[in-house]
């Protein structure tokens, strides 16, 4: 049994040279991409999830690990064949009308897509009709609402309600997040649920397609 810890730990680290060059070789030596994948990098990013809300790991560190993750899934992409890709559904996810902050979005994102998502980033600013359009479009399972701003929370409501209004309320999970929401909030607009950070937010929409 190869001994895959040190991909794992530079994962955690976010050194990208280091995990593409150990990466290489465990490819060299007839790992595969699946493997590691799903067997090495995923759980290292659980870790990367777990040391989040703990708070043993900061932010600009899970950047660095979800970067090197970033990096490592774009190398085994090729490699994947069909039925070996982790792929776990898809998630739209944007930042709503009116608001402009997009790191934690971003992370959100990042740590979606190394859980093994599709994830489809609208972006900033995004209307209600933007996200219903992309839901229908992509066939999307999971959504993914961030608001910075007390002033944008409202947007996410309208958001949720156009969701219901368009009839695809039942295909969809609907996840909120962002610095001035929270459980209470989710529950009273209609979301399914609410993640405080990109770690939780990723567990979340694990836990749907259980
Ligand atoms: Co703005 N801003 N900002 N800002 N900004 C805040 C949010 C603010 C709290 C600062 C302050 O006054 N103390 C304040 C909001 C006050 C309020 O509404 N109560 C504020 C304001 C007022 C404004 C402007 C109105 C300022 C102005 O122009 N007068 C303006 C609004 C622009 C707009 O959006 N229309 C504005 C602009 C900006 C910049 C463009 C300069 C910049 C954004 C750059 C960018 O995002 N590309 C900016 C920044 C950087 C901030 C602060 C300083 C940092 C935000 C951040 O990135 N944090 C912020 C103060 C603060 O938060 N300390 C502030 C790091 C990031 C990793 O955390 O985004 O919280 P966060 O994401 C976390 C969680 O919230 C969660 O997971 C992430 C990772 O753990 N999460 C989700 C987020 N989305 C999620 C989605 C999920 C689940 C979890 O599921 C889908």
């Amino acid at each position: 049994m190869e001994n895959f810890t040190p991909i794992t730990e530079s994962l955690i680290q976010g050194d990208i040279e280091k995990l593409t060059g150990l990466v290489q070789t465990a490819l060299d030596q007839g790992a595969s991409a699946g493997k590691l994948l799903n067997d090495v990098l995923i759980p290292g990013m659980d870790v990367v999830g777990e040391r989040m809300e703990s708070g043993d790991m900061f932010i600009a560190e899970v950047l660095m690990s979800a970067r090197a993750m970033g990096v490592a899934v774009e190398k085994l992409k090729p490699l994947l064949g069909d039925g070996e890709s982790a792929s776990a559904g898809k998630v739209i996810i944007g930042t709503v009308k009116g608001d402009l902050h997009d790191i934690g979005k971003n992370l959100v994102s990042m740590m979606m897509g190394s859980a093994g998502f599709e994830v489809i980033d609208l972006g900033v600013d995004i209307g209600p009709e933007n996200f219903v359009a992309a839901i229908k479009e992509q066939n999307a399972s999971v959504v993914g609402l961030s608001a910075l701003l007390t002033t944008t929370m409202p947007m996410m409501k309208q958001t949720v309600d156009a969701i219901c209004e368009s009839g695809l309320r039942d295909q969809v999970k609907i996840i909120v997040g962002g610095a001035p929401v929270n459980q209470s909030f989710a529950d009273e607009i209609g979301a399914d649920g609410y993640a405080a950070d990109a770690g939780a937010a990723s567990k979340l929409a694990k836990s749907y397609r259980n």
